[in-house]
């Protein structure tokens, strides 16, 4: 696409179950806002949308939890979500929320429309059930094995490991997360979007037309689903939260979270439309509009495939030009957890480090998981802070204001004839815009704000060469052209430090006395008509950065390390699948003791034991030699599984097993009666 008229940006719906937290801002949010902010600076017409994504399981499963209901949670953490966004200057032009009126219409007749059009499969089938909760089972109200990579923990509807998009029914042992029961099959009836239909055609889009524009991860992604097959989709579910299927037949049922959560895109278009009396439609069907989704990796197959197919049966707009997704990023090594309490939450960050929204922002882009699952590490914040933030960009600013109040009383002097160096200098600054620009536009995040910071490294080598400091005694009229040239520097960065840290930018103007950057400002960094004239007074040095202490940075690393032992201490493996009173009869378990051990010689954990049980003296081989020694065991009063069929272990028949109980960290412990009395060959029941 030459120039677009418009661009249409989105930034993935967030699920309201939850706060937000450094992961959502490093994958998303940012990126998406530098992107917004920097065509905004371009004089560019921009829709910058967003809202809550408030159907779909999570949010159910939320109240569940809560013991309360969906439009509590939703209303809850709707409040904290947005609240959060705008504390860290994420510049939406509208944040709405799926509930709102506007999409519950713009989805209703999205679908209405396909289902005129005849772009479904109307299907009844049998599908995965929960008897005793009364419910069907889709996706995250069910878990099993991923048929495609054989992750145990996998949902309904996606697998997190392989990030595969499938039915609930394609599940190996699918398990009711509300019940943990094994579901059971029941006929019911839902609207497909026949995918397969779409697939010739999304493979030319996509693999042949986008190959050269969008990102390998994301094409990798498509290429592997589009090569695997694809398969028609329910687009609608056994619901009760959601948005009601509005045509015969659909009573009791609300369409897949993922049919209207990115129509939520075009309703928070509309909104934002009409409040400011505009038309919404050329956002989202001019051909000279620009969509940009940007999302996490585990949303591709929902912005590359669905969503456009759905876009495709409609036929009325316009298709993403690109879905810039970012992989993960990680927290001290490990994945970023919600329910383990492994994350930075945006909020709480605030209360700890309030006005240093920008260290976060900076640190998360400077390490963004553009290409590659990163880690976020609170030593690598405090380092960037220090070494970067503090001692290129805060410190070459603090020079420059500092030494032109104190030389000028902060009024910018009169220029002498430049030197080689202050040309140099000067031509430098005029190719930034260009050259951070070209990085942006091809959603290069970490390398545009590494090019940022070579900005300020340029004011500092400059300043650190050119030695005002000294100058002022033997050439003070030498020292106004340097400050002058410097002071273009500052004024460079001030503007195109903006989609980056637009609260430095802010600072820094005030700071420099200019007005917010209009919208020619980006071209004109450097340019004559831009440069702070000699006689413009600017104002009193302010800290832009503060240095992280270790002591700040150690609380931090605390306060994760306590949720990770919070985190041990709780976990109680899950209860296996019911079995029937019968099953347990079988068990035959009977009190024995010890009469000897010995290691078995060439393992680790085999312990080969004559135990009394009553009925006889019998070998059990026991897997215990790690917690207890030969020599510990002799005369220790045991419970046996005496009827376990027998098997060799080492060339030893075992003929029963010990039982045990396990910590969480792996510790054993035997389990015996606490009478001395009870003798040996008794029953357990
Ligand atoms: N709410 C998934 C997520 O938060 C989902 C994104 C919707 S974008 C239309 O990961
Ligand atoms: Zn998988």
């Amino acid at each position: 696409m030459q120039s677009p008229k418009r661009y249409t940006i989105t930034a993935a719906l967030p699920y309201t179950n939850g706060p937000v937290h450094i992961g959502h801002l490093a994958g998303v949010y940012v990126p998406a806002d530098i992107y917004a902010r920097y065509l905004r600076m371009k004089g560019k017409d921009v829709a910058f949308v967003c809202g809550s994504d408030e159907h779909g399981v999570p949010i159910t499963l939320k109240a569940k939890a809560e013991g309360t209901t969906p439009q509590a949670i939703v209303d809850k953490y709707h409040e904290i979500i947005k609240n959060s966004f705008a504390e860290f200057g994420i510049s939406f032009d509208n944040y709405s929320r799926t509930s709102a009126p506007v999409h519950h219409e713009t989805a209703s007749e999205f679908f209405t429309d396909l289902y005129k059009k005849g772009k479904f499969i109307e299907e009844t089938s049998a599908q995965l059930y929960d008897e005793q909760a009364k419910q069907f089972l889709a996706d995250r109200f069910v878990v099993g094995t991923c048929p495609k990579c054989g992750f145990e923990e996998s949902y309904g509807d996606q697998c997190e490991n392989c990030g595969t998009s499938h039915n609930a029914q394609d599940l190996i042992n699918p398990k009711s997360v509300i019940t943990g029961n094994k579901p059971t099959m029941k006929e019911t009836k839902h609207w497909y979007l026949p995918l397969n239909e779409y697939q010739d055609w999304l493979k030319q889009w996509i693999l042949v037309g986008h190959k050269e524009d969008w990102k390998a991860n994301v094409l990798g992604q498509v290429k592997s689903w589009v090569d695997d097959g694809l398969k028609p989709r329910a687009v609608t579910r056994d619901l009760d939260w959601g948005i009601p299927v509005p045509v015969e037949g659909g009573q009791g049922k609300v369409l897949y979270v993922w049919f209207d959560a990115p129509i939520g895109y075009i309703s928070s278009t509309k909104e934002w439309a009409a409040e400011r009396g505009i038309d919404w439609e050329p956002y989202w069907k001019d051909k000279d509009s620009k969509l940009v989704h940007f999302i996490g990796k585990d949303n591709i197959v929902f912005h590359c495939i669905i969503f456009p197919s759905m876009l495709k049966a409609e036929g009325s707009y316009v298709l993403p030009e690109n879905v810039p997704a970012n992989e993960f990023l990680n927290l001290e090594g490990n994945k970023i957890s919600t329910s383990k309490n492994w994350a930075v939450w945006l909020h709480e960050y605030l209360l700890e480090f309030p006005e240093k929204q920008d260290v976060l922002r900076y640190v998360l882009t400077a390490n963004a998981p553009e290409t590659k699952d990163n880690d976020f590490t609170w030593k690598d914040y405090q380092a960037r802070n220090n070494n970067e933030l503090v001692a290129i960009f805060g410190n070459f600013i603090n020079r420059v204001v500092v030494l032109t109040n104190k030389y000028y009383q902060g009024v910018i002097p009169e220029p002498g004839p430049l030197s080689a160096t202050d040309e140099e200098t000067l031509k430098q600054l005029t190719k930034y815009p260009e050259i951070i620009a070209s990085s942006i536009e091809r959603y290069r995040f970490r390398e545009a704000l590494s090019e940022l910071m070579n900005l300020a490294r340029l004011g500092n080598k400059y300043l650190a060469e050119e030695e005002p400091w000294k100058k002022i005694k033997t050439d003070p009229e030498r020292v106004q052209t340097i400050m002058y040239v410097a002071l273009q520097v500052a004024k460079g960065l001030s503007v195109l430090c903006e989609p980056f840290l637009p609260f430095t930018a802010e600072k820094l103007r005030k700071m420099l006395h200019i007005e917010k950057a209009g919208t020619s400002a980006w071209e004109e960094v450097g340019k004559e008509k831009s440069l702070l004239p000699a006689g413009h007074a600017i104002g009193k040095a302010e800290l832009l950065f503060s240095k992280v202490e270790d002591k700040e940075i150690q609380i931090q690393i605390d306060k994760l390390e306590a949720s990770k032992t919070a985190d041990a201490s709780a976990e109680v493996p899950e209860q296996k699948d019911t079995i029937g009173f019968d099953d347990f009869t079988k068990l035959d378990m009977r009190v024995g003791t010890i009469l000897e051990a010995e290691k078995i010689p060439k393992t680790k954990k085999l312990l080969k034991l004559k135990v009394d049980v009553g009925i006889d003296v019998r070998t059990i081989v026991s897997g215990i030699a790690e917690s207890f020694s030969a020599e510990e065991v002799v005369g220790q009063r045991v419970i046996v599984l005496v009827n376990l069929a027998p098997r060799k272990l080492r060339g030893v028949e075992s003929q029963g097993m010990i039982l045990m109980s396990d910590t969480a960290d792996g510790k054993l412990s035997f389990i015996e009666p606490d009478q001395d009395s009870v003798s040996n060959g008794e029953r357990i029941s």
